[in-house]
């Protein structure tokens, strides 16, 4: 086969791929009792950071789920798994809503 020198190469690439697309840090701001961007799009793996800008704390809570408390001024995180894809709220102010889709 006439390209078979090929077939190495291209696994070098995808195995170089899979591996830089490492695990990023997306970061949530909370500022004035609101999660901005309120809605993000994470991978698997990936870390979530909730950057409380506020005085006073929030949380980042999944009914029946897990829960991340950011103390005020402070900053708080999680490392998303593949059944992340989520609303969450604020468990001190319900009218906090986020939402986390974790792509494939
Ligand atoms: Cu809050």
């Amino acid at each position: 086969m006439r390209f078979a020198w090929l077939v190495p190469a291209v696994a070098v690439v995808l195995v170089a791929s899979v591996a830089s697309a490492s695990a990023e840090t997306i970061t949530v701001t909370i500022d004035k009792l609101v999660f901005s961007p309120a809605a993000i799009s994470v991978k698997a793996g990936d870390t979530v950071e909730w950057v409380n800008k506020d005085a006073f704390a929030h949380t980042a809570t999944v009914k029946g789920g897990w829960e991340v408390m950011i103390p005020p001024k402070k900053t708080a995180s999680r490392v998303m798994t593949a059944t992340d894809t989520v609303d969450y709220f604020c468990r001190f102010h319900p009218n906090m809503k986020g939402k986390i889709t974790v792509a494939p």
